[in-house]
């Protein structure tokens, strides 16, 4: 019998261990910023790598369950999480993840922290990204929707770091007329006589996370028009004081690919009580600020799923022996462990980039032109990343070979929770049409274009590296491919158009992040050898 056993892949302190994570904080922060942050996010590192990850493992085949019947016959729907999820949920709340860009202690650089916090958070507690996102885009909705009694009520709880008051909220807005195309959406509103109370009455059919205590979700107040425009916003608690449902039946839990720790379920509302959010039309234009926090983070969730595959096959390299040496000395392997590496710090720069401008624009210190480069990185950035964590899951699987394959070593679920990436929050296409819609949102597309030019170019400002020529060639590619698009070929050529942009900020943000290391590590060197003295004349 062989006495031969493989050592299993390990983490280490997931903030202590990234370079990128900790390079990136360096040169966009502050040093007294990073100093005051780094316990916090070297407390979830540690989490991360340790804790978290082994109840993560633990708690590979459970799945949330839903008990539609008490047993005296009373309808009662309750969804039970799982062990790892009900950890999760004190975690986030006790470290942050949603309340650090509420409190701002950092200004507007409080959605880096913020952001990098959820990237550590994230790949160790199976997609509880999720309910925060939703958490956090449901605060962003009501802060800026004015509406104070709403604010009152239900931002203190979206935002508090106390477990036992924190609330997740739940974002309703497919049904099965619109997925894609909300404005199809069915569910009436109907006002009560004489109050400011609505009652609902559709059927929703993908509602994540189903086990939040209010929701954000679109209707049709009575004789409003078809479409989006005649959708309204409306706030509703899901559950009474006594924890009943509030006319709300869960059909049934979604049988999915993936993200099988989130419970997402189909619904009846019967009558559910809501409350307008902000005027009975327009419903889409008004839940946007939840879509675009919620597509950050879901560049945050795709780039920190890459970077734990990466994590993992990293290790695993160094451990695992094949003809005659590690994985990690063999010159095919550590070459495609690099591209992985090169798709991931790409998307990583760009996804933390958009944070950097949220916040911007959350504390109003944002230019007109950041503000509609915001707009348009946005789609951009989601769709661009949520198509690179699908590959680099894929190829992290391989790296493993036969055990990426293998359910108990964990490996295949970042396969799977990485392709709900590119589908929920607007599939590519739907985004890459976004992004030729938010081209023009000051009328005029090729003034978008320079812009997102203006902003490219200003990262590789004084660098002389030949990707330099590559940041050009592309973006000269894409403004002539606008210029003589015609017709469909337009919507056609939308996807291409959008991953080539993605792409090129990608590759701009990285060399403006070497440039920066290169010289800083020079100073560094610089400093420090100054500082040990060159003058040794007696
Ligand atoms: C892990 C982290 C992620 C966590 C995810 C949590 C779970 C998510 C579960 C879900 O997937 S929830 C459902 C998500 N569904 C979508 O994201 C819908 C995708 N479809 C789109 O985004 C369509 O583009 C859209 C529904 C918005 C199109 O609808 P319409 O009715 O054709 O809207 P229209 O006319 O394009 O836009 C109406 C207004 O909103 C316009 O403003 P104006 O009235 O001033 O002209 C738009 O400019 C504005 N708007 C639309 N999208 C916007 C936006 N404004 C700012 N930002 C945006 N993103």
């Amino acid at each position: 019998m062989s006495q031969f056993r493989q050592t299993a892949p390990a983490l280490k302190n997931q903030y202590d261990d990234d370079r990128v994570l900790r390079s990136y904080l360096e040169r966009v922060l502050p040093a007294d910023v990073l100093s005051e942050i780094h316990d916090s996010l070297s407390e979830m590192g540690r989490l991360a790598g340790g804790e978290l990850y082994e109840l993560q493992l633990a708690d590979r085949l459970n799945e949330p369950t839903l008990t539609q019947w008490d047993a005296w016959g009373n309808r009662i729907d309750k969804i039970e999480l799982t062990p790892l999820w009900r950890v999760a949920e004190r975690i986030a709340a006790e470290h942050g993840v949603v309340a650090t860009a509420y409190e701002q202690r950092h200004g507007s650089l409080s959605r880096v922290h913020q952001g990098a916090l959820a990237y550590l958070f994230t790949p160790s507690t199976d997609i509880y990204s999720c309910p925060l996102a939703m958490t956090d885009g449901a605060a962003r909705t009501l802060l800026n929707s004015g509406n104070q009694a709403l604010i009152d009520r239900a931002v203190p709880h979206l935002i508090t770091r106390d477990p036992k008051e924190f609330w997740t909220a739940g974002q309703w807005m497919t049904e099965l007329t619109g997925g894609s195309d909300v404005g199809l959406s069915e569910t009436l509103a109907k006002q009560e006589p004489g109050s400011n109370t609505f009652r609902l009455y559709g059927r929703k059919w993908f509602t994540s996370a189903i086990a939040s205590q209010m929701a954000l979700t679109l209707a049709r107040p009575e004789g409003n028009p078809p479409g989006g425009r005649g959708l309204a916003l409306f706030y509703l608690e899901t559950r009474d004081e006594h924890g009943s449902p509030r006319n709300i039946q869960i059909n049934r839990l979604k049988d999915k690919l993936g993200t099988r720790k989130v419970p997402t379920a189909e619904l009846t509302l019967d009558g559910t009580p809501a409350q307008l959010v902000k005027g009975p039309v327009e419903g889409v234009r008004n839940i946007a600020p939840l879509l675009n926090i919620t597509r950050l983070w879901n560049g945050i969730s795709a780039v920190a799923l890459m970077r734990r595959g990466l994590a993992l096959s990293a290790d695993y390299a160094s451990k695992r022996v094949a003809f005659g040496a590690p994985l990690s000395e063999k010159p095919l392997h550590v070459d495609t462990l690099a591209t992985l590496q090169a798709e991931f710090e790409g998307a990583f720069h760009l996804a933390f980039y958009v944070a950097e401008l949220t916040g911007r624009s959350e504390t109003r210190e944002i230019s007109d032109d950041d503000a509609l480069l915001l707009r348009l990185l946005t789609p951009i950035m989601k769709l661009t990343t949520g198509k690179q964590a699908v590959m680099v899951a894929s190829e992290v699987l391989e790296s493993f070979g036969g055990a990426g394959y293998v359910e108990d070593t964990g490996l295949p679920v970042l396969l799977r929770d990485s392709q709900v990436l590119p589908i929920w929050e607007g599939t590519t296409n739907v985004l890459a049409l976004d992004t030729l819609r938010a081209l023009q949102s000051d009328g005029d597309p090729r003034q978008g274009l320079r812009r997102f030019e203006a902003a490219v170019m200003s990262c590789v400002a004084n660098v002389s590296d030949d990707a330099v020529r590559v940041v050009r060639a592309a973006l000269g590619h894409a403004a002539s491919w606008l210029a003589d698009a015609q017709g469909d070929a337009v919507e056609a050529g939308a996807r291409r158009f959008s991953l080539t942009l993605g792409r090129t900020m990608e590759l701009a943000l990285l060399i403006k992040q070497a440039q920066w290391s290169l010289d800083h590590k020079a100073i560094n060197s610089v400093r420090r050898f100054a500082s040990l003295g060159v003058d040794v004349i007696f």
